[in-house]
């Protein structure tokens, strides 16, 4: 019998049920110091504050059913196990293990011994490339050290992997640093190259398909650069693809490491994916403790109690806020500089995860399932978008994140409070002000409340908590998937604007061959009628 899905489930009729009046945030006294220390979840060295969320014992039983129900943790296992659960049932679909949890599985008995036997053959390869970098075995034609990494690569083969840098930018070896070129919009490459030291210069291509039109593209304008500057482009670029990809090509590269068919791009950024940027910018030993991190919340995760389960808890209650309060987006809001880009990474992560209409069957869904998920750092959202997150008519439920220590420890004390304290008091108004709300006389004035919101709190963003919070949310991300029963490991829907984009190149190319064509030529508004008749509208 295969497995329907949550509307199967008598836990669904019951949170259907609840739904009807969720926990009332802005009532007066409605937030007690015992419910606030109650919903209270940790995992490692996160805590998850849940109280501002519109839930009570009685949803929260539910939600435990539901997740009992559904199977989550034990689907979870499964993947880990390496079951083949990118597929959907009866017709043609990827049909691959997902296994990303194995490239961090180093550290006691793995789930999957032959994927992580896998990783570990290739980060004992980083650790030696690294080694002879360090030392000096490989320097650049005039004998000198490479400074600066130049990473090739897009979506999954970018997002994670800087968003992992950026945060831990304060961990970096001061005499190196990162560069990043994603979009084939040729001012990418040019605003990275300018003032750029080519001859102590790595370059990164990473793709994993080794296919991908703007990183070929990229890969090219950036190769000739290094010509044009009489450096060999084969002493300074290294390569991240799949084995056997059209990249696999160990000749034309410094170094070539491999990432494997069951780890999806956007679960990539444990694997060498980014794993070699992150090995050169941190060090070799920072970069096993972002593992470590990982791989710890990969096991806490099996935890079935959703109450002792920060990644299941909050796969729960963002089931509660979207199939059942229907709230259809997300914000994610750290409270934290560093990660600038985890949001972005986060976009990816979750809406190409689960922005899905079918279950693994095929079937069309009858709940809603993924959501639009945004965000920017807090304080500087306060001062750009939280107008709306506070008064506007759609309720955005939110994620923040926060630290209570900062990571360079610089600070300046005024008026008795330092610069983190004042972030950290904002982050806390922010989420009683949303949950609580006030009432005013004057209608312009008034706050509803009612916004529901948690808090995911550590001590400090290190390489360790940095690894842990990226599985917090690659595991929330697939146990939701578990649940909703959809394949959360595909990506259909960004080909099809990948084909009609192919199809208008060769359009394109053919004009700019054939000297006698007389259509739209470089009139963009012409090139869009020309590009719907080519392509049968
Ligand atoms: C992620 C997607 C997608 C992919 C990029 C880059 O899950 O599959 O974002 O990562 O299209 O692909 P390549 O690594 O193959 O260049």
């Amino acid at each position: 019998m295969p497995y329907e899905g949550i509307v199967s489930h008598p836990a669904f009729a019951t949170l259907r049920k609840l739904a009807e009046s969720p926990f009332p945030l802005s009532r007066p006294g409605a937030l007690t110091r015992d419910r606030l220390l109650a919903l209270t979840c940790r995992t490692g060295e996160f805590k998850l504050l849940y109280g501002t969320q519109r839930l009570d014992t009685a949803v929260l039983d539910a939600l435990q059913e539901l997740a009992d129900e559904s199977q989550v943790i034990q689907q979870f296992q499964e993947m880990k196990r390496g079951k083949v659960i990118n597929r959907i049932d009866g017709y043609e679909s990827e049909e691959r293990m997902v296994l990303h949890t194995a490239a961090r599985d180093i550290f006691t008995t793995p789930a999957h011994p032959e994927a992580t036997g896998q990783a570990i053959a290739e980060l004992d390869k980083l650790r030696s490339f690294l080694d002879e970098l360090a030392s000096g075995r490989i320097v650049n034609a005039a004998g000198q050290k490479f400074t600066t990494m130049v990473m090739i690569g897009i979506g999954g083969s970018d997002l994670g992997p800087r968003a992992l840098y950026l945060a831990l930018a304060a961990y970096a070896t001061l005499e190196r640093s990162v560069r990043f070129i994603s979009n084939v919009d040729p001012d990418d490459a040019a605003a990275v190259l300018r003032n750029l030291d080519l001859s102590r210069t790595l370059v990164n291509v990473v793709s994993k398909s080794g296919t991908t039109l703007e990183t070929l593209t990229n890969e090219q304008l950036v190769r000739a650069a290094f010509q044009a500057a009489g450096l060999d482009p084969g002493k300074h670029f290294i390569a991240v693809t799949g084995k056997g990809s059209p990249m696999d090509n160990p000749s034309s590269y410094l170094r070539s490491f491999y990432m494997f068919d069951y780890i999806g791009g956007r679960y990539s950024a444990t694997s060498m994916v980014g794993a070699v940027m992150l090995g050169f910018a941190l060090g070799y030993d920072a970069l096993v403790e972002i593992l470590r991190g990982a791989n710890d919340i990969d096991r806490a995760a099996e935890e079935t109690d959703i109450r002792r389960n920060i990644p299941l808890l909050m796969a729960m209650i963002g089931i509660w806020n979207h199939t059942f309060l229907g709230h259809e987006t997300i914000a994610v809001l750290p409270y934290s500089q560093a990660l600038i880009r985890f949001a972005a990474h986060l976009q990816q992560c979750d809406m190409e995860s689960n922005g899905k209409s079918i279950d693994r069957q095929g079937n069309a869904l009858t709940v809603q399932s993924g959501p639009i998920v945004w965000g920017e750092p807090g304080t500087n959202g306060q001062h750009a978008f939280y107008q709306l997150l506070h008064q506007g008519t759609t309720i955005v439920p939110v994620e923040f994140i926060g630290f209570r220590s900062s990571q360079y420890a610089q600070d300046i004390v005024i008026k008795e409070t330092t610069s983190q304290d004042k972030l950290l008091a904002n982050l806390l108004a922010q989420s009683l002000a949303m949950a609580t709300g006030r009432d005013n006389a004057n209608p312009n004035k008034r706050f509803a409340g009612n916004r529901p919101n948690s808090i995911l709190l550590a001590d400090r963003l290190t390489p360790y908590t940095m690894g842990a919070l990226l599985a917090i949310y690659e595991t929330k991300i697939a146990m939701q998937g578990f649940v909703w029963n959809i394949n959360s490991f595909d990506q259909e829907g960004v080909q099809l604007g990948k084909v009609l984009a192919g199809e208008i190149l060769e359009h394109i190319g053919r004009y700019r061959k054939d000297d006698t064509y007389r259509g739209a030529g470089d009139d963009v508004s012409w090139l869009m009628v020309e590009a719907a008749e080519l392509l049968g509208s």
